[in-house]
């Protein structure tokens, strides 16, 4: 039977501000992780106005990547990595955003990176924008709320395209991008967009109009990106949590596919280069005046991506309810819980099968190539007094995954460019911040209080993934 392709980017995952630290280090300028607080799970991360004395601000220093990316990469060849997908942090680049010239000591950073992968043959899969805009942005221009961002943006990703095509042939541009459907809760909105709300705002419009610039200033980067260098591939990143009903009651299923629409129809635009009309008819509904302009709508269809990159960790449910005859899909009250799956520590509900099923959803409605680009297991795990960790449940949950994705492949025929699992080392978590909640095969000895030697060390996961790796999904 066949298996994955040849040539299959089988890698690991991480974004440049849960690891590097470095935070004022080579000219970098303050992002929106670095007002984030440590939180927990049920405990919100606190954003703050600027960075303010006596906080715990976990992204600062985080695992301390910028200086020991040597010994981290040496790790990640070892394990057999093809590729590693990780983040450039916009203000190494740009520290404040709207500037006109980029920081040469942040570009070069990135260019030792790429060239320690490349010495191992290790592709780097890269994300433009992963939760690290600029925070001066959010300051001086109220985030994604502001047309003026689309520039800022297109000129980062020039400048990255400019630089870098000779090292980098795979990129992102916006990471989970469709996150900020949970628009209710600060987090996403602050994360994905840069956005703070007054008391009281309408939040939704504002959600969908620095969505809409987004979008635009994704199609203008991949335009741009193709005119600099035809054989780069650039995709998009949607967060892929399909969403069931909880039961075969007719409104049930309706519900979970308008729940569908409003989380996904982010992918539409990038993929097909325009609006769902349920979308659009949406927005009149609700009587949201977007500023779209008939030269936004040209540059979405000439920017449309090459390929689907997508995070996977869980599936959700949902069911209509009588108070809500328009069964309309609100994140964050609409879910409810799935009784024939588990869940983990912080209530993420385990679902393989979920995978497979999201694969072929993807492959059904855009006949594009996928990129599973983070999947994993965010667990406690023990060190043992003799330094090693036995984390069977992460390869229990990673095998599962692994082998449902096969299915997809080979029984389904969706074409899959490669698997790259999310926090391949330990790193802050980008949900609470902390270090606890640990996805990696590789140890860091640092906790949520910031102490620790920083020492890396292999867990079991990591003999168990090079295997995996050198058999090419054949052995989990
Ligand atoms: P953490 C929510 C739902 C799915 C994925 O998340 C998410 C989030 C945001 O928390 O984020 C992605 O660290 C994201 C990564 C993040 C990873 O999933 O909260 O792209 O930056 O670290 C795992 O456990």
């Amino acid at each position: 039977m066949p298996g994955f392709k040849e040539g299959f980017l089988w890698g690991g995952a991480v974004a440049a501000h849960q690891l590097e630290g470095g935070w004022k280090e080579g000219g970098k300028g303050v992002s929106v992780a670095d007002v984030m607080t440590v939180g927990a799970h049920g405990v919100p991360r606190e954003i703050t106005n600027g960075v303010l004395q006596g906080k715990n601000y976990p992204n600062h220093e985080a695992i301390d990547f910028y200086h020991r990316y040597k010994e981290d990469i040496k790790l990640f060849a070892e394990l057999g990595f093809k590729c590693f997908r990780t983040s450039i942090a916009w203000t190494r680049l740009f520290p404040n955003g709207d500037e006109l010239e980029p920081n040469e000591a942040g570009l070069q950073f990135y260019d030792d990176l790429f060239d320690e992968c490349r010495k191992y043959g290790i592709e780097p899969v890269i994300t433009l924008s992963h939760f690290e805009m600029p925070y001066h942005l959010v300051t001086e221009y109220g985030g994604w709320r502001n047309r003026k961002l689309i520039d800022f943006f297109v000129r980062f990703a020039t400048v990255a395209f400019e630089r870098y095509q000779h090292k980098v042939k795979y990129w992102m541009t916006f990471n989970e991008i469709n996150n900020q459907a949970n628009f209710h809760e600060d987090f996403a909105p602050f994360t994905n967009s840069g956005l703070k709300y007054e008391p009281g705002e309408d939040r939704e419009p504002v959600m969908f109009q620095a969505a809409h610039y987004e979008l635009v200033a994704s199609a203008l980067a991949v335009k741009a990106g193709r005119e600099i260098n035809p054989s780069l591939q650039i995709g998009c990143m949607i967060a892929m949590c399909p969403i069931y009903p909880l039961s075969c009651a007719p409104n049930d299923v309706m519900m979970a596919m308008n729940a569908m629409h409003r989380r996904y129809w982010f992918t539409d635009v990038h993929v097909r280069g325009k609006y769902p009309q349920h979308l659009l008819n949406y927005f009149e509904r609700r009587g949201f005046e977007l500023d779209i302009t008939a030269e936004d709508l040209a540059a979405l269809q000439q920017g449309c991506v090459d390929y689907i990159g997508f995070s996977y960790y869980m599936s959700f449910a949902t069911k209509a309810t009588p108070d809500n005859p328009q069964l309309d899909y609100d994140e964050s009250k609409s879910l409810v819980s799935n009784p024939y799956v588990q869940k983990s520590d912080w209530g993420w509900q385990i679902d393989p099968v979920g995978l497979r099923y999201s694969m072929n959803w993807f492959w059904d409605h855009y006949q594009l190539p996928l990129f599973i680009v983070e999947n994993g297991f965010g667990a406690i795990d023990v060190q043992e007094s003799d330094g090693t960790v036995n984390d069977q449940y992460r390869i229990d949950y990673l095998a599962a995954h692994i082998s449902e994705m096969k299915k997809a492949v080979v029984e389904d025929g969706v074409d899959l460019m490669g698997y790259t699992p999310w926090g391949c080392i330990d790193l802050v978590s980008a949900g609470t911040g902390e270090m606890k909640k640990r996805y990696g095969f590789i140890f860091v000895d640092k906790d949520n209080e910031g102490h620790g030697t920083l020492k890396r060390s292999k867990k079991k996961s990591f003999d168990w993934y090079q295997n995996v790796i050198a058999t090419n999904g054949e052995s989990l």
